[in-house]
């Protein structure tokens, strides 16, 4: 009997910040409701990995809230796809635990994530960032995903995962499935609006080169007309041309039109009209989910069955994970 249980596991997840950007919603979590029919989906908020660097507590706490909404408000349904704290399903620094033993130092050396933010914090190199590779490890694993809907940064830290399990599978016996990477085609990296050569990233210092998911319109007309692009002054897809092509894919993602389809409707026309085009499309396309977002938001109740509600089925899944390895092991 064909049934759910065929369709593949797909397991993400994001690390909670206030400030999502259109970079994370074209690129990640746009994505993660579109797979939702296709696959067994299920998605967390990454809060444990949040405190690899300092966390004032109270914001902690709302950017953990504010996050779970969004994803709720992007159209990730928990009907379909149970959504999570990992904090909630205490499997998660539990196998993370354990795998550490079965990770070698000189792997999480090699991550070059912990170089950028080992170089960053300078003064706060804990060992929580420096394993953070095997919490990421533990999450994956313990729902046996099949596949991983991440961003290019995120590859080496699947790998490392991949690399984790064959060990312990070969160590003892298959335990665990090996996840594959899934990227997106469209609109894998949305680039910075003032510096188009580096992704579009929160982090960023100049708030003009970002567009958060909750930005109000006038400032995401603002922040698209002062948009970094050429001398030209023509709408194409080119070398030399990076903010017109960004421009271009952050149009394509939100309308749906071909970039020739683009070209077209702006042959003649200057940068001045594109960008308010693109500003509208943008907004257009945030508009509902900021809707939904601001009604989620004010639902405590709702919000607090939804995190219970969605803990308890990524919990028995995990558990008897955990079961599993601890079995292999040799635990009593
Ligand atoms: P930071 O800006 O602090 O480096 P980030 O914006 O990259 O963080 P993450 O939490 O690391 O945020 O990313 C969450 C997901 O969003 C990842 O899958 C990542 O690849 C994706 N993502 C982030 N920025 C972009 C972008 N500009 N374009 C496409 N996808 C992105
Ligand atoms: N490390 C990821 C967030 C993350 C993740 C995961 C992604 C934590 N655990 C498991 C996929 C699968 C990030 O910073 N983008």
């Amino acid at each position: 009997m064909e049934n759910v249980e065929t369709k593949k596991r797909v397991f993400s997840a994001i690390q909670p910040s206030g400030m999502l950007t259109l970079g994370n919603y074209l690129g990640a979590l746009k994505n993660w409701t579109l797979m939702q029919d296709e696959f067994d989906c299920l998605y967390a908020v990454a809060d444990l990995h949040a405190i690899t660097v300092r966390q004032e507590p109270a914001k902690l706490r709302e950017q953990i809230r504010s996050t779970f909404a969004l994803l709720l408000a992007v159209g990730v349904d928990p009907e379909k796809s149970p959504v999570f704290l990992q904090s909630h399903v205490a499997e998660h620094s539990q196998l993370a635990w354990l795998l550490n033993c079965y990770t070698q130092y000189g792997e999480l050396q090699r991550m070059t994530q912990f170089k950028d933010k080992s170089q960053k914090h300078a003064d706060n190199i804990n060992a929580g960032l420096f394993t953070y590779p095997t919490l990421m490890a533990a999450d994956i694993l313990l729902y046996q995903a099949d596949l991983v809907p991440i961003g290019q940064d995120q590859k080496q830290h699947l790998e490392l995962t991949r690399n984790i399990a064959e060990r312990f599978n070969m160590t003892y016996s298959p335990t665990f499935t090996i996840p594959e990477p899934y990227i997106p085609k469209v609109c894998a990296r949305v680039m910075s609006l003032q510096d188009p050569t580096k992704k579009m990233s929160k982090s960023d210092e100049n708030v003009n080169s970002w567009i958060a998911i909750l930005d109000k319109p006038d400032d995401i007309i603002r922040k698209v007309k002062r948009a970094v692009t050429d001398s030209e002054a023509c709408v194409r897809y080119g070398e030399g041309k990076e903010g017109v092509n960004n421009l271009m894919s952050i149009y394509s993602a939100c309308t749906g039109a071909t970039y020739e389809q683009i070209e077209a409707e702006f042959a003649g026309k200057g940068y001045g009209d594109f960008k308010a085009a693109v500003g509208e499309a943008i907004v257009e396309t945030l508009r509902p989910v900021q809707e939904r977002y601001n009604q989620i938001i004010t639902d405590k109740a709702y919000l607090e069955e939804l995190y219970a509600k969605g803990a308890d089925s990524a919990r028995h899944i995990a558990r008897k994970t955990v079961a599993k390895v601890m079995r292999k092991i040799g635990y009593v």
